[in-house]
């Protein structure tokens, strides 16, 4: 059974082999398949049209199924691989181990963003950004540049306290909490952390940096998180949405996975201590 486990407490064995598995994903071609992907759902994910994988309800269920395929392809190189989270409220410095070279590697230079160290650093050969929106080819961040500050704990916890899943219009107008999850509503939590880490990770093309794996798998724990505080609080839309997924309709571009067949993680994979970041229960209301 798989088990996702919080960066911060990987063993150096455990990352040396993420890393590998990541970049023999990346030499046989199989990972930019999975930034062509996400780009096209940027692209084509609007307010007023069709929307799957981002700014509506599938979201979450969308970037579950998209994290369980790379989490597949990952094990096919190394089936003692997991995805790690990478908890930003918790390791929310530059100068966390997250990256240190041994792992994700550091910011990139002033001058042009280029990460320098670590294996992912376009000096080290083995990662050329080939699906881009621009002519750059390597990877770059801005860690802290464009928003100086990450979520805080008590900013997460006022998003997992909202009990209704999500609301009409259903888009990135709504309540709820997969829309201030999601960040386009409120403290913002999922888009800042990409604005924070900058470079590729501003963009559509955001699977080119190998932390976008570790905030989404995070993102992912935290629906979990809701799950368990709301038992009585159900995925939404029940049906009959135009342009939304419903429950039980089936998401592109697997169309073969509904909402409704991805809410129970355990069927798929359990967390080192899904409870573990919880704070201590508030005041009573
Ligand atoms: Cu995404």
């Amino acid at each position: 059974m798989t088990v996702r486990k919080n960066q911060a407490s990987l063993t150096s064995d455990e990352k040396r082999r993420f890393v590998a598995a990541v970049l023999e994903l990346k030499r046989n071609g199989r990972y930019d398949a999975f930034v062509t992907t996400h780009n096209a759902f940027i692209l084509g994910d609007t307010d007023n049209g069709e929307r799957t994988g981002h700014r509506s309800p599938s979201f979450l269920p969308w970037h579950r199924r998209f994290l369980l395929e790379f989490e597949r392809a990952l094990q096919s190189v190394d089936a003692s691989v997991s995805l790690p989270y990478w908890d930003w409220s918790a390791d929310r410095s530059p100068r966390s181990s997250l990256w240190a070279p041994d792992f994700l590697g550091g910011s990139g230079r002033s001058r042009d963003g280029q990460v320098m160290d670590g294996p992912f650093a376009a000096s080290a050969g083995a990662w050329p950004i080939n699906v881009r929106v621009d002519g750059r080819t390597y990877l770059r961040r801005a860690l802290g540049a464009g928003v100086r500050e990450l979520p805080t704990r008590s900013e997460v916890d006022s998003v997992l306290a909202m009990a209704t899943y999500d609301m009409a219009p259903w888009n990135s107008a709504s309540d709820g909490f997969r829309n201030h999850l999601e960040g386009w509503r409120g403290v913002n939590l999922h888009n800042r952390v990409h604005v924070w880490v900058g470079g590729q990770m501003g963009t559509g093309v955001s699977p080119n940096d190998p932390v976008f794996w570790l905030h989404h798998a995070y993102i992912d724990k935290l629906w979990a998180q809701w799950q368990r505080r709301h038992p009585g609080s159900a995925y939404l839309p029940g049906g009959g949405t135009p342009d939304v997924v419903d429950l039980h309709e089936t998401m592109k571009p697997w169309n073969d996975t509904a909402p409704a067949d991805l809410l129970d993680h355990t069927a798929y994979y359990t967390f080192d201590a899904l409870d573990a970041d919880r704070p201590a229960r508030a005041v009573a209301g």
